[in-house]
């Protein structure tokens, strides 16, 4: 079990942006419990997603992994296939030493490689799955279409790029009706209203949110046959899209 997150309950003099440090491995798992909506059905959902479109002999990326939760569940979905290799990629060194520890608990003959670096250099080939769980939030905005279109290239046909984040919506009521639910959501959690304001301040400037419109256009751009929504929780949302076969 990990530390309780208690990273904003004391007022800070001032609050600094947040960054994936050794305070916030020791929480991760905590915090993203209890902040984000749907995140363990995500989890949970992920082997059904990656029996169903691993394909023999191909690289699964996951982009982001923080602790390698969303790993671990992809290795649990290619076990039925054969020749798989797991490539984990984040640019915070901490998350990706306690990921590396964390998965040497658990047996499996799929290797999987951990590499530090931006996932913007990531190199994808021969891909089946490329999964970005709440990353692509902290990618700059002018840099996602590039991101996207790599992924597209190094995707096999049929492949499929699963992308979860926090949305912006369109609509300005929806939209705030929906931060409060999710404000709400953390409150239930234990979330003080000293640590939702902290938090909040210290996201602003690193997590930058698009609209649904926005990623299905770039689906679309980058010339994905199919894409849809298929969890969402007040305003996280997890999509899929599909490579043409
Ligand atoms: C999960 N997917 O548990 N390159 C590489 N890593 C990055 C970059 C980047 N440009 N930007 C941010 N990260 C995980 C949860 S957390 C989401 C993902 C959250 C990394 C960052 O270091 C962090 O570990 C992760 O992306 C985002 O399913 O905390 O809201």
């Amino acid at each position: 079990m990990s530390q309780q997150d208690t990273i904003y309950s004391k007022a800070l003099p001032s609050v600094g942006d947040f960054r994936f440090d050794e305070h916030v491995v020791e929480v991760f798992p905590d915090m993203i419990n209890r902040s984000v909506p749907g995140y363990a059905t995500i989890i949970q959902t992920l082997p059904q997603l990656a029996e169903r479109y691993s394909q023999n002999n191909t690289n699964v990326y996951d982009l982001g992994c923080s602790l390698g939760a969303a790993t671990l569940a992809l290795r649990k979905g290619c076990e039925k296939s054969q020749g798989n290799q797991i490539i984990a990629v984040d640019n915070s060194q901490p998350m990706i030493d306690r990921a590396r520890l964390h998965l040497q608990g658990f047996k499996s003959d799929i290797p999987v490689t951990f590499n530090c670096e931006n996932v913007q250099d990531t190199s994808i080939e021969n891909a089946s799955i490329v999964v970005l769980n709440f990353t692509l939030q902290f990618v700059p905005k002018e840099d996602r279409n590039a991101l996207i279109q790599k992924i597209y290239s190094g995707l096999n046909p049929g492949g499929v790029l699963l992308v979860a984040e926090k949305v912006a919506h369109t609509d300005k009521h929806i939209h705030d009706t929906l931060v409060e639910l999710h404000h709400d959501f953390k409150r239930a959690n234990g979330y003080s209203e000293l640590e939702i304001s902290q938090k909040r301040a210290a996201i602003e400037n690193v997590m930058k949110i698009d609209s649904l419109d926005t990623h299905f256009a770039r689906f679309q751009d980058a010339g994905f046959a199919h894409s849809g929504v298929w969890l969402q929780c007040f305003n996280f949302v997890a999509m899929m899209a599909v490579k043409g076969e």
